[in-house]
């Protein structure tokens, strides 16, 4: 029987307490309130697993505040808090480089609009649809609020895979999606950045055709080239942001550090490759990273030059990496790199890259702290595993948001006509995300749990945009 079909028989059958199953893993939320919100958004959003998800994660966490907080259901926030303000979908024609004409699917879902504009990433993969873009989003809009700049929650993107493409078929890709987006957004509205498949190079061709389609010059898009506005730092600043939120967290949970630990990293993509230059320098040593075919391992420690060059300017794949540097070796499933025993574990690939098999090998092997570079990277058994067990975990929403914080700097630095420098980035960037850790760390003691550094991290965001919502009445 389909799991969410089944979810709402066993929630007309309970009333006030009910046992949900969310992709096939059972769940318990009692507080009603949640619940009637939760049932909805079952229904509303069938079968839109990594959605459900997020939401399900996030209601559940927020209990012990709703119940704290009569005056929300009054208000209906929870009702408007799950449900996105506009999802836009359209068609992106483009022709290739054989003169065929292909189509993709664009999409920009703006969530909230409460604390500020739409601010969140743009993702080209083959995987992407309504689902994951709005499970995005509505992270964003929480991950966006702890950042403590003033920007609402969007996430955008396209199942166009950039995989093989030529620049020129990229560009005219870019270009296209463009020729529609640009209706819906404006450097006071939603301002679009990077994601998995967006770098500086995509970046670059959507500002372009909005710059042609508008006539303006304005700080539209973020994670720009230095010579149009780009901020210094912000290539780097998700994977710094990281590992400073990380570093702070061992610091005052375990009076620990990066020094000499045994560090494990998904992906080599933007984040994956800074986070390794960051550990690296803070005297971790990382001694695996996947991408989505395989794992190399070199127990000296993995060369950030090295496969900087091969997978941004060579754009490799990373078993490359063993003919470079022989006292590496490559493994042909990324899955299989959670069993390799460390210290640490940095998950910046994917969402649902770590399942509960493999938080149980982690565990069993000796981690002692694990890091959401990713959003979403963990599955809810897995993220309550490591909770239970008293591993420090970073949630993604507190851990990553480094990066749009920095495009926040970008968007105050191009309406003001002027350029930071990079000492003002990183010290700023540095100070807020650890600022970030004391926050969600405090409301996580508050509630009773320091480990679910998850619960502090949800009711810290969902405070500060449930405020907002309230204050500006039912909109
Ligand atoms: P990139 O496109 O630069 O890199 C993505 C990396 O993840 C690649 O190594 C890719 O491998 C791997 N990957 C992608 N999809 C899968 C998959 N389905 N299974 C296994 N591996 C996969 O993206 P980013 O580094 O920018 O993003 C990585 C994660 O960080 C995403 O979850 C993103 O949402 C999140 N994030 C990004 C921010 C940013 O500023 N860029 C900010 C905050 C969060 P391959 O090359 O083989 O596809
Ligand atoms: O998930 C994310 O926070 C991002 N992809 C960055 C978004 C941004 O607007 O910089």
């Amino acid at each position: 029987m389909d799991i969410f079909l089944l979810s709402l028989i066993l929630l007309e059958k309970k009333k006030n307490y009910a046992i949900l199953l969310v992709n096939n893993e059972v769940i318990n939320m009692k507080n009603s309130y949640c619940l009637k919100v939760y049932e909805e958004v079952v229904k509303r959003n069938s079968g839109e697993k990594e959605f459900l998800q997020a939401v399900y994660e996030v209601l559940e966490s927020l209990e012990c505040y709703i119940e704290e907080h009569p005056e929300l259901e009054k208000h209906g926030v929870l009702e408007r808090f799950v449900e996105p303000e506009r999802l836009i979908t359209f068609r992106v024609p483009w022709v290739d480089d054989e003169g065929n004409v292909r189509v993709n699917r664009g999409y920009r879902v703006q969530f909230s609009s409460s604390i500020g504009p739409y601010k969140g990433g743009l993702r080209f993969h083959l995987s992407v649809n309504s689902s994951i873009i709005k499970f995005l989003g509505f992270e964003q809009t929480l991950k966006n609020a702890l950042t403590g700049l003033p920007m609402g929650g969007g996430k955008g993107g396209s199942d166009f895979d950039p995989k093989g493409k030529s620049d020129n078929e990229i560009m005219r890709f870019c270009q296209s999606y463009m020729n529609e987006l640009y209706r819906y957004i404006g450097e006071n509205t939603d301002v679009p950045a990077g994601d998995i498949g967006v770098g500086k190079k995509e970046i670059g061709y959507l500002f372009g055709q909005y710059k042609k389609i508008t006539n303006k010059f304005v700080g539209v898009l973020t994670g720009k080239d230095l010579s149009f506005g780009g901020i210094i730092g912000r290539t780097e600043a998700t994977g710094n942001g990281l590992c400073y939120f990380v570093n702070k967290m061992l610091k005052e949970m375990a009076n620990t550090s990066f020094l000499g630990k045994r560090v494990i990293i998904s992906g080599s993509g933007n984040v994956a490759l800074y986070t390794l230059k960051k550990v690296t320098e803070l005297g971790g040593v990382v001694i695996a990273m996947s991408d989505s075919n395989g794992y190399i391992v070199d127990e000296k420690g993995i060369d950030f030059e090295t496969l900087k060059e091969l997978k941004e300017v060579r754009k490799e794949r990373i078993s490359k990496y063993t003919e470079i540097i022989p006292t590496s070796k490559y493994f042909d499933t990324s899955s299989k790199m959670w069993t390799i025993p460390c210290d640490i574990a940095l998950a910046c690939a994917t969402q649902n890259e770590i399942d509960l098999e493999s938080a149980k090998v982690l565990v069993k092997n000796g981690v002692k702290a694990i890091g959401e570079g990713a959003n979403m990277p963990c599955t809810m058994d897995a993220t309550n595993y490591f909770i239970e067990n008293k591993i420090l975990y970073a949630p993604a929403k507190a851990a990553n948001a480094g990066g749009v914080m920095v495009s926040g700097f970008e968007m105050s630095q191009n309406s003001m006509r002027i350029s930071w420098t990079i000492d003002e980035v990183d010290s700023k960037l540095k100070q807020q995300m650890e600022t970030i850790f004391e926050s969600v760390y405090e409301c996580a003691k508050k509630y009773g749990n320091e480990y679910n550094l998850l619960l502090g991290a949800n009711i810290t965001g969902f405070e500060k945009v449930s405020k907002a919502m309230i204050f500006q009445g039912v909109c």
